[in-house]
């Protein structure tokens, strides 16, 4: 029995991630070979390879190389220092966007997630045209490829992602696993690093085939527990959830003043910037509330927090701003006011859209 249950799992990866970023935010870089990462100082530079464009790529730089040895290989490149914070934002809008297609959702890098589908899609046909809806609202907005693997599991979709890149998507139905898998070595089975596949090398198996068909009892000497996992890995078989990490139990922010506030005017504005930030956390994490705490200091440090709670979700910032204010009214009794802050609790997921949305 290959699998008990019959799921549609999508692997999305963003192609080249931190320099397609580069490239789109300075026109100039296209089609260039672009590297992030340290500064490489004309060869002399310490640190590492980020990721380099695929135009970089074809020099032979790679991820977590030197950058010395970057360098070497390829001393026309464009060397371009590592902007986190960039990359994190974009990061979150494109979560944001492939949350809305999932039933369950699963970040697992600042590029990386999976997406479990079955139900909205029925087929393997519906799921190849929901991931292409996919690709295209991705560049639409943000103009960077991505690729998609789909298949019954999440082994099946990782590797199938990484399969045709970048721009690429391939789809492997649960029929087609075996013969997917089999010709592919051994690294491309995620945990199986080059100790792990020297190890297979010298018991003489190469391919994922060789390993699917191996008697558990030669692994285990080399592997000890992980034998079995592995041997069930290279049949294709993973019953690992997509795991929805929502420990996110509120979403707040709050502000302390340079000056203290005492006027109306300014504490309505002040704290519909607040409001207009919480709803921004609010939308990128996909998440609706129910419960607005409202807090307030005053200028002696005296401390007040004042809560509602709505009959039903809401996620829309207009209701943020009316609940705060209303809140807000409520305990001013012309006071100065130190720091004002809300935060938002009571969440639920937003609901996923289904692929009829589409069609
Ligand atoms: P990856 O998805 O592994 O690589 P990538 O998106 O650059 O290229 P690919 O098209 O092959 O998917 O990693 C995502 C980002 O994480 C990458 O752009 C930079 C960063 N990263 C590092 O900083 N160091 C590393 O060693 C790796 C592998 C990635
Ligand atoms: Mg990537």
């Amino acid at each position: 029995m290959r699998s008990r249950r019959n799921r549609i799992i999508l692997h999305v990866d963003m192609d080249s991630f931190f320099s397609a970023i580069e490239q789109r935010e300075n026109p100039e870089l296209r089609g260039k070979p672009v590297v992030v990462g340290a500064d490489p100082k004309g060869g002399k530079g310490r640190g590492v390879v980020s990721t380099a464009s695929y135009e970089a790529r074809r020099y032979g730089v790679r991820s977590a190389m030197p950058i010395s040895q970057a360098y070497k290989l390829c001393p026309h490149c464009v060397f371009l220092p590592v902007r986190h914070e960039l990359y994190w934002r974009v990061s979150r809008r494109i979560m944001q966007i492939l949350r809305s297609y999932a039933v369950k959702f699963q970040q697992v890098s600042v590029d990386e997630a999976y997406l479990d589908v079955t139900g909205i899609a029925k087929s393997y046909a519906e799921a190849a045209k929901l991931a292409k809806r996919i690709k295209a609202e991705i560049y639409e907005k943000e103009k960077l490829t991505c690729s998609i693997g789909i298949g019954p599991n999440k082994l099946v979709a990782k590797i199938a992602s990484d399969h045709r890149k970048p721009d690429g998507l391939t789809v492997v139905e649960p029929q087609e696993v075996e013969r997917f898998l089999s010709p592919l070595p051994v690294r491309k089975i995620p945990g199986i690093g080059p100790r792990s596949e020297e190890v297979l090398k010298e018991l003489g198996i190469t391919t994922i085939g060789e390993l699917a068909n191996c008697d558990v009892q030669r692994l285990i000497p080399a592997f000890g527990r992980w034998a079995h996992r592995l041997i069930m890995l290279a049949r294709g078989i993973d019953d690992r959830e997509v795991r929805e990490r929502s420990k996110v139990k509120s979403i707040g922010r709050e502000r302390t003043f340079e000056h203290d506030l005492g006027e109306e005017e300014a504490l309505k504005s002040a704290l519909e910037e607040i409001a207009e930030g919480v709803h921004r956390d609010l939308e990128e994490e996909g998440f609706l509330f129910k419960t607005l705490t409202l807090k307030v200091r005053f200028a002696d440090f005296e401390t007040h927090t004042h809560a509602r709670t709505l009959s039903s979700y809401h996620g829309d910032l207009d209701t943020i701003k009316e609940v705060a204010e209303a809140l807000l009214s409520s305990f001013l009794r012309g006071r100065k006011v130190r720091l004002l802050g809300i935060r938002l609790s009571k969440l639920k997921k937003r609901q996923a859209v289904t692929l009829e949305d589409f069609m």
